[in-house]
């Protein structure tokens, strides 16, 4: 018992209460503390059996994830949970673990501890650990198939997808599900089973003698395929398995041994900064969070494009009503095809049911005119990338929206001052720039205007929530944090092209590093058309002299566009499988000799290096401009948005494993072969490498809080 974890009775039930808010990690204390409850209600002659329950808003969601930083850099040593754990079954008074919230991580493996397990209906349990780059550490992975079997056990300790309650209590996690008020329902329980005997889940073994054992060649096939480049999963695997054969103490002995070589692996660091890096973006330091936000019950949108129709699934996902215009019906009849088309395919994978379909649907209104949008809360811009056609949309619907309507553009490269511009409202313009494809993606990009407003902010943000997407704020700035760190990494991937690399070769380095696509076939799966269009608003802003990519720009020209006219770098089939493109070959060596560059054989090291550095610097300058106000927000956006290897971190967190002075060294040395305009090192870039810092130590959010 200590302030963590207390100790209470009804009747002759004992009742331990963790109260660790939010989440009741098992921070140091809380291990303690049931511990010595558990302890005190044994000995206790008036108690008949004991339950442990989460107080707050779950149960025990894991260990704490902030400690695991702490051991490995040296600072604390790693404390074990295995002796509690075996404390507790070891206890000769049934304990019942009644599970609200979420059980996850060492919370599932403290749960499995006891004797029997209650759960609530909205419950969910899990082995989440892969998805720091862990494993289980406290015997999940050896209890976990004892109780569920090896089929579902490799599932949840392999991929870390939580399992809900009516599933816990079919595969036997759970033992029943408790409706109504889960403590009385526990204590009731704790009484039935009272004077029982004890069972102990490390002594089960029923379900371990009938597992086939060419499932662990699967499942680590499967994990090869969608969990690509990453080693706890099949460190979950390994671990798994070893409890199919390997005594319980053994077994735990090896899932140790696991667990240890993953807690040290640069994945596991990168992961967990990204858990946290994801929990920190909605934190913006000159926001409060009293900051009063503006209500959303009705929104419109104006485009159903690709873009707009995507937008206007969102709303229709957080439950808001929209509007969704546009110019002609055949524009509108296509849109509305697409909107239907995407719901029907989430039916029938069984994602949806046709109801939630038929509800959705209903919440969209498609039509041609303005009607209605003075009653909208927001209406939301989704029109071509061209400034005079983004002036005249919002001048034209400032004067029919209503006082306090947010105006909010998709843009995604404009500036959002210039688009505010023009009308009477500008602390009420935003960019919500979404991704494509925008029902999916989940990164929203937030972009703060000079003169947009806090309330305007913060609306944005509580949005970003309602829509189950992560909303990092961006400056004003071209291409805001994503697109304006784009443009450097794909001109290198060009110049490397033009130099004497193949398609392929750029490619597959980017594939292997781990990034979803190479960016040479991101551009054929977006369209070169989108790219060439971009480039044109921006091209008298080019710097006279210096060198630019070329190809793209005549492949756009010549109308090969990539995977929708079926030619573009790469040659696509009816499948849109890729293969090389000859005549793009040819081109690009008749393009680079008329240039007068020189080819030579490029390595897989310089590719990835050139592309990813790129982005590195880029992100380096945005930061020191104040674009981004953490470099943790810009690996926020890498991860969400661009598909950038989770167990990297992000770019940011790339560069910081690799060394900053490294990382310059490397630009260094770009910059002597290809020049200061294409390869100046960002000024905090060599700041932090000279002082020895890293992206992740240097935070401006402080300062701005304090002058806020
Ligand atoms: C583990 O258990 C290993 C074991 O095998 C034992 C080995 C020995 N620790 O997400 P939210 C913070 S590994 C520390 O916004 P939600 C979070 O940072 C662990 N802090 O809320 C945030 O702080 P802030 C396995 C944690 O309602 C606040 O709580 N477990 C932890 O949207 C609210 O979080 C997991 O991987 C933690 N474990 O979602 C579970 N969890 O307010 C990880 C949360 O300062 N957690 N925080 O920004 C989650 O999946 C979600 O947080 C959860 C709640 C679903 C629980």
């Amino acid at each position: 018992m200590n302030e963590l974890v207390t100790l209470s009775r009804d009747g002759d039930i004992a009742v331990i209460t963790i109260q660790n808010p939010p989440v009741n990690a098992l921070s140091p204390g809380v291990p303690e503390g049931i511990r010595s409850s558990v302890a005190s209600a044994a000995a206790d002659p008036a108690v008949k059996a004991i339950v442990v329950i989460g107080g707050g808003r779950t149960f025990i969601a894991g260990a704490d994830i902030r400690e695991f930083g702490k051991v490995v850099s040296g600072e604390k040593p790693r404390g074990s949970l295995l002796p509690l754990l075996l404390e507790i079954e070891d206890c000769p008074k049934p304990v019942v673990m009644a599970i609200h919230g979420t059980a996850f991580g060492g919370g599932l493996e403290v749960a499995m501890a006891g004797h029997y397990r209650v759960i609530a209906p909205g419950a969910q349990v899990g082995q989440p650990e892969v998805k720091l780059g862990i494993i289980p550490g406290a015997a999940g992975t050896q209890r976990l198939p004892r109780l569920a079997g090896v089929a579902k056990a490799l599932e949840m300790c392999a991929f870390g997808e939580p399992v809900s309650s009516p599933d816990a209590v079919t595969a036997g996690i759970a033992d029943r599900m408790i409706e109504g008020d889960l403590l009385a329902g526990a204590v009731a329980f704790a009484r039935e089973v009272a004077g029982r005997p004890t069972p102990k889940s490390r002594e089960r073994d029923e379900k371990l003698r009938g597992a086939d054992p060419a499932i662990f060649g699967s499942t680590r096939q499967q994990a090869r395929k969608t969990r690509r480049g990453q080693t706890a999963p099949l460190a979950a695997i390994d671990a798994v398995e070893a409890a199919t054969k390997l005594p319980f103490a053994e077994g735990c002995a090896r899932e140790a041994e696991l667990f240890n070589q993953c807690l040290y692996s640069t994945q596991s660091r990168a992961l967990i900064h990204a858990f946290f890096a994801e929990r920190a973006v909605s934190k913006i330091p000159d926001i409060a969070k009293e900051t009063a936000v503006f209500e959303i019950r009705r929104a419109a949108v104006i485009g159903a494009g690709t873009m707009g129709g995507g937008i206007t699934m969102n709303y229709a996902n957080a439950g808001i009503p929209v509007i969704v215009k546009e110019t002609t019906q055949e524009a509108l009849d296509r849109g509305m095809a697409t909107i239907r088309k995407n719901y029907a395919n989430t039916v029938k994978k069984g994602k949806m049911s046709q109801a939630a379909m038929d509800e959705r649907m209903a919440r969209i209104t498609p039509q041609l005119t303005y009607d209605g949008f003075n009653q909208a809360d927001i209406i939301a811009e989704a029109v071509f990338e061209n400034m005079a056609l983004k002036k005249q949309v919002f001048a034209e619907i400032d004067k029919i929206a209503k006082p306090g309507c947010i105006l909010a553009s998709n843009t995604s490269y404009l500036d959002i001052d210039e688009i505010g511009s023009v009308t009477s409202r500008p602390s009420l313009v935003i960019g919500h720039h979404y991704f494509s494809p925008a029902n999916v993606m989940r990164l929203l990009e937030i972009v703060r205007g000079k003169n947009t407003g806090k309330e305007t902010l913060a609306s944005s943000l509580e949005l970003a929530r309602r829509m189950k997407k992560v909303g990092v704020v961006a400056g004003n700035s071209r291409g805001f944090i994503g697109n304006r760190m784009l443009t450097p990494y794909l001109r290198e991937a060009q110049f490397l092209v033009e130099e004497g690399a193949s398609v392929e070769d750029v490619n597959g380095a980017l594939y292997d590093f781990g990034m979803a696509m190479g960016p040479l076939a991101m551009g054929d799966l977006a369209g070169l058309d989108v790219g060439w269009r971009a480039r044109q608003e921006f091209k008298h802003l080019e710097k006279p002299g210096v060198r630019q990519p070329m190809v793209a720009d005549r492949l756009a020209e010549l109308g090969r566009l990539g995977q929708k006219t079926g030619r573009g770098w790469s040659k696509y089939d009816e499948n849109r499988t890729p293969s090389p493109d000859h005549e793009t070959a040819a081109l690009v060596e008749q393009m680079a000799h008329e240039a007068g560059i020189e080819r030579r054989s490029v390595s897989r090291e310089e590719i990835v290096d050139r592309c990813i550095y790129a982005l590195v610097n880029e992100g380096a300058c945005l930061l020191g401009e104040g674009v981004a106000l953490r470099a943790s927000d810009i690996d926020v956006v890498y991860l969400n948005g661009y598909a950038f290897p989770s167990w990297r971190g992000g770019p940011m967190c790339y560069a910081d494993t690799a060394g900053l002075k490294n990382v310059l060294a490397r630009i260094e040395e770009f910059r002597a072969r290809h020049g200061e305009d294409l390869w100046s090192p960002a000024p905090l870039l060599v700041q932090l490498a000279e002082s020895g810092g890293t992206f992740a130590s240097w935070d401006r959010t402080r300062e701005i809080a304090a002058g806020a």
